[in-house]
């Protein structure tokens, strides 16, 4: 007789982005003639760069001539790509091998399966607000306790709580943990951690024999040069850290899928070598993964072309000018506005403490703008929503012009 895996009756809801791509469906079959502007989902708008489309091009006509065809490639990834993923990271300062890089098809997936090489005891420390993959993929791997609805919290999670005190990057836990989700610059707020506040999370690893699992995703969005890049710019990192990040910020990759994860070989837990974890995952990925595509890779070396990497600079520069003019819209009408100068994502203080849903919902239907709510990041995320600056200017404009025509914000309490 076969049993579920009844850890995931305890997932609290409905995967937060299909929900609001269901609310936008009813809205629009409601409403037929209505155009949605979707400041949602954080999904890349623009097209991909000359010098990106020339690398996919040679790879696919390569597969077209049975003499440079190529099939399978390696599990953890082509070693071009790896080593140019080496001389990426030479040039942040960052010494990082090319057999310490895994290359997957995407960030998300790697966020939610990294936690299968850690004991299914450990305690997880977990940034408030969140990416919702970490919660999740701990959730249906067992190492929480029901969801607590009037908390809004998982029993036997360490909430990190990101708030507007903090400049929503929080402190290292007080208790002891053994993982910590650590997400820079960060999804959903946009606040990116400094030097120190890293450096006070890796000593803290560090001491505790915990790892901290690093998302940079965003991490090309930051133009502050005093702001740490990678976690392995913080000395001790390479001890107690493992940094997963993408393309499809970067490049442009949504669609096309591709990133990496660095598992450095001095990495260690309570009960391990040094270079054991490195090759757990390396043990978990040749099984279980079959390889990023091989037009995906050559597309990666392409992005990290000088090139590429300026052609690509130039879009993220775009998506950066989308939320300076979504930041100084939302202000205008009085909002209140965070994030947004070295991320892609505003976080947005919702009007006399409204609801987080509720303010989603006047902002679909008074002005047909889609956001995120910032709820749907976990409990600290309750009274803010996420606003993305992905998207055509054009639309960009106009959303914001709608907010600022129609949004009715009542002035006694906010
Ligand atoms: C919508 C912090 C977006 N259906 O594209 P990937 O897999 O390389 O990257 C996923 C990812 C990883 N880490 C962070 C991210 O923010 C994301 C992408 N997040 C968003 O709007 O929050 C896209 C979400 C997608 C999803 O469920 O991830």
């Amino acid at each position: 007789m076969a049993t579920i895996n009844k850890n995931f009756r305890k997932l609290s809801a409905g995967y937060l982005f299909p929900e609001i791509a269901r609310r936008a469906k009813a809205y629009q079959e409601a409403h037929p003639d209505a155009k949605l502007h979707r400041l949602g989902i954080g999904n890349t708008t623009e097209a991909l760069p000359k010098a990106v489309l020339d690398g996919l091009h040679v790879k696919v006509d390569r597969l077209g001539d049975a003499k440079t065809y190529t099939g399978y490639g390696d599990e953890q990834g082509d070693t071009p790509l790896r080593e140019a993923l080496s001389g990426y990271y030479r040039d942040l300062g960052v010494e990082i091998a090319p057999d310490e890089f895994f290359v997957s098809d995407g960030a998300k997936a790697d966020a939610a399966n990294i936690q299968s090489i850690f004991g299914s005891d450990n305690v997880v420390a977990i940034q408030d607000p969140a990416y919702p993959v970490y919660v999740d993929s701990n959730v249906v791997s067992g190492r929480t306790g029901h969801f607590d609805r009037n908390r809004g919290e998982y029993e036997g999670f360490v909430y990190l709580a990101g708030t507007e005190e903090n400049g929503f990057f929080p402190e290292p836990p007080q208790e002891k943990v053994d993982l910590i989700y650590l997400c820079s610059p960060n999804n959903p707020t946009g606040a990116v951690a400094t030097h120190e506040q890293l450096q006070a999370f890796v000593d803290y690893a560090r001491k505790n024999k915990a790892v901290i699992i690093f998302d940079a995703a965003y991490a090309e969005y930051i133009s502050d040069d005093s702001l740490p890049r990678t976690i392995f710019e913080i000395p001790g990192a390479r001890e107690c850290a493992i940094e997963i990040n993408s393309f499809s910020k970067f490049a442009g990759f949504t669609g096309v899928r591709l990133g990496w994860t660095i598992v450095p070989k001095e990495l260690v837990a309570e009960d391990s070598e040094p270079g054991e974890l490195h090759k757990m995952w390396f043990r978990r990925q040749v099984t279980f993964f079959n390889g990023a595509s091989n037009i995906a890779q050559a597309g990666g070396i392409a992005v990290l072309s000088t090139d590429g990497l300026v052609q690509s600079r130039q879009i993220i520069a775009y998506y950066m000018e989308n939320a300076r003019i979504i930041r100084e819209g939302l202000r205008s009408v009085g909002l209140t506005v965070f994030g947004g100068d070295n991320a892609p994502y505003l976080w947005v203080k919702t009007p006399n403490g409204m609801g987080s849903w509720e303010f989603f919902d006047q902002l679909l239907t008074q002005c047909q703008v889609i956001a995120t709510p910032g709820s749907g990041f976990g409990a600290a995320g309750e009274r803010y929503i996420r606003v993305s600056a992905f998207g055509h200017r054009e639309n960009i404009v106009e959303a914001v012009d709608l907010i600022k025509k129609n949004l009715v914000i009542s002035k006694e309490n906010n």
